[in-house]
């Protein structure tokens, strides 16, 4: 074995279409989150050095936890007073391939851009809308930022700090510190780079994955309690209540932290939880350990995100919902459990 080097992404159509670009605009999925928020604003730093008029248009607010990455100097808010949308010659969607992510937004830009484009590492949806043509889609990326790493190198833009930290909170984000790399270097090689460039990485993943409030873990006490394990200790579900974790001072945001600390139960291979919007309203997130994937129940309710991390919006009664999804995740656990038991 020698030393391992990138496995480098052939992002040379994107680098084109930024080249001839003059005026660019970023913007990521609604609720954005630390993938799609670091990758755009490394490339808006990067692309503000070469001269270019370069401009990012979030759908809506920027959770607190990024405040560290001062989105209020560089980033506008749709829903919120904004310049008006001029005429554009290229717009870059990061961290989703559906337009419906991204409305009422991306009908708003639709007149005025003459391409926009996704740069994503999701699997595009069956029954979802189609990318649109010239968009940039490698699952094997395991995070954006992967991706607007290497458009930056395609650019000779060189890095700095703000770059750097942009980048490392895209990648430290989507893998979770290093837990989900795709079986690839490139997360770990990537991020070594970027150390070189950075005074204080521990400080991201503090503001990153550090955020209780003593509020937050007096809801998470109560919650925890509340957990229900099926099929021997192998899937768990969740309910949350948007309004309680609103009194608890959370951000909506938060919900996905708490899947993501259940999925730490040894006996698990999947996890669900429901968050209750509104009556009979639900936000939905799967997890997987990679045993099966949710993307399909998922997508079944409409819904989308990656093999073992998906999530929908779903309308019902709680007690059908959840019936319905305890059953789509048992019935393929032991599906596989009886292919791995046959002979082949
Ligand atoms: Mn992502």
């Amino acid at each position: 074995m020698g030393t391992p080097s990138l496995s480098a992404l052939n992002v040379d159509s994107l680098v084109r279409r930024i080249k001839s670009a003059e005026s660019i605009l970023l913007t990521t999925h609604k609720q954005c989150d630390g993938d799609g928020l670091g990758a755009l604003l490394a490339l808006y730093h990067g692309l503000k050095k070469t001269g270019k008029k370069v401009r990012v248009l979030m759908v809506d607010a920027v959770p607190k936890k990024y405040h560290f990455l001062q989105p209020e100097k560089h980033v506008e808010i749709f829903e919120a007073p904004h310049s008006p949308i001029l005429p554009t010659d290229l717009v870059l969607i990061f961290d989703t391939n559906d337009r419906r992510l991204v409305d009422p937004l991306f009908s708003a830009l639709q007149p005025h851009c003459r391409d926009i484009l996704f740069v994503d590492h999701h699997p595009v949806l069956n029954q979802g809308p189609e990318p649109t043509a010239g968009s940039y889609i490698e699952t094997r990326a395991a995070s954006t930022g992967e991706i607007s790493y290497f458009i930056l190198k395609g650019l000779s833009i060189r890095f700095d700090e703000k770059i750097a930290q942009a980048l490392y909170t895209s990648i430290c984000f989507d893998t979770q510190l290093f837990k989900f790399v795709k079986n690839s270097v490139n997360s770990h090689l990537i991020a070594a780079e970027l150390l070189l460039h950075l005074n204080h990485a521990e400080e991201i993943h503090r503001h990153l994955f550090s955020t209780h409030t003593i509020d937050k873990v007096g809801y998470l006490a109560k919650v925890l309690g509340q957990i229900e394990f099926h099929g021997n200790g192998r899937v768990a579900i969740l309910k949350l209540h948007a309004k309680d974790m609103v009194d608890h001072n959370m951000d909506m945001d938060d919900s996905r932290d708490l899947i993501d600390m259940i999925m730490n139960v040894n006996s698990l291979q999947a996890a669900a939880v429901f968050r209750e919007d509104a009556k009979n309203e639900y936000k939905l997130s799967l997890r997987s350990k990679g045993r099966i994937e949710v993307l399909g129940i998922a997508e079944s309710f409409h819904g989308g995100g990656h093999m073992f991390a998906a999530g929908a919006y779903i309308r019902g009664a709680y007690a059908d919902i959840k019936i319905k999804v305890v059953q789509m995740i048992l019935h393929r656990l032991d599906s596989t459990d009886g292919i791995s038991g046959q002979k082949r």
